[in-house]
């Protein structure tokens, strides 16, 4: 029998974040996804690769959801990028509507290239409406640094710290992404249990953030989970999966490449 994930999320046009690598990371996972298409990300090639964002009508969201969750028994749910309040209401609205084995929250505030600015409206009503949905929370640096109210994350001790202060907003679990911007030689990630942190480790590849990285690492977690893996175990094979992704990562003419799901398959 083939497990489902469901996942609620972005589109970005050139395919390299967003619902486009949710759903070939669940396909590579050998789990049956399906999504429901929240706003479109649409980069500008004449102004330096800047965002063009258009949210979907609330209304249209509320009509993915329906579809998605009458055609199949979903129990687990990763959250991407919203975009606005109207959104998270029209999501949070449609999370309430039913019980979950997991909601994992990636709260992705702004996507590379934007203003910090128009992350805090944002930012408020995922605190308010959204987290109080999540099993699981995973924040990239600038996401863990808004979340946890620090100051800065600098260092693996600043990270574990911002994982814990996330882990009192209510989530059972945070997995808190170090990535390539954490200093030093090792792409750290901080699993925090609500008792016990475990520290993940991978060798960085490359020192230039690669689009996807992110959405991969959650949308594997998110599988592993579907497939009812216990979640340090679920975080861990998310890691691994994340790192051959990295390391397949194509080029084209964006000013940074994006990771490619298919390098696992071998
Ligand atoms: O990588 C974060 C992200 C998530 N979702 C969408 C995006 C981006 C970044 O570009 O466009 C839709």
């Amino acid at each position: 029998m083939v497990d489902f994930a469901y996942v609620i999320a972005g589109s970005e046009a050139t395919g390299g974040a967003g619902i486009q690598t949710d759903l070939k990371t669940f396909h590579e996972l050998s789990v049956f996804g399906l999504g429901t298409i929240t706003c479109i990300v649409s980069f500008d090639p004449k102004a330096d690769w800047g965002h063009r964002f258009a949210p979907v009508e609330p209304g249209v969201i509320a009509d993915q959801m329906e579809a998605a969750t009458a055609a199949y028994d979903l129990d687990v749910v990763k959250i991407g990028m919203l975009g606005t309040p109207k959104t998270i209401d029209v999501v949070a609205d449609g999370l309430g509507k039913q019980s979950w084995r997991h909601v994992v929250l990636d709260p992705v505030l702004i996507c590379k290239g934007q203003e910090p600015g128009a992350a805090l409206d944002t930012d408020q009503a995922l605190r308010d409406k959204i987290l109080p949905h999540a099993s699981v929370v995973t924040p990239n640096l600038f996401e863990a640094t808004v979340l946890s109210g620090m100051e800065s994350i600098e260092t693996e001790g600043d990270l574990i710290e911002a994982a814990k202060r996330i882990g009192e907003l209510g989530p059972r679990y945070v997995l808190a992404k170090g990535g390539v911007e954490l200093p030093g030689d090792e792409a750290v990630d901080v699993f925090f249990d609500g008792d016990d942190v475990t520290v993940l480790r991978a060798p960085k590849i490359g020192t230039e953030r690669v689009s996807g990285a992110g959405c991969t690492l959650a949308a594997a977690l998110t599988a592993e989970l579907a497939k009812g893996r216990p979640a340090l175990d679920a975080a861990r094979r998310a890691k691994v999966f994340t790192s051959a992704a990295i390391t397949g990562r194509v080029g084209g003419h964006l000013p940074f490449e994006a990771v490619w799901q298919g390098i696992a398959r071998g």
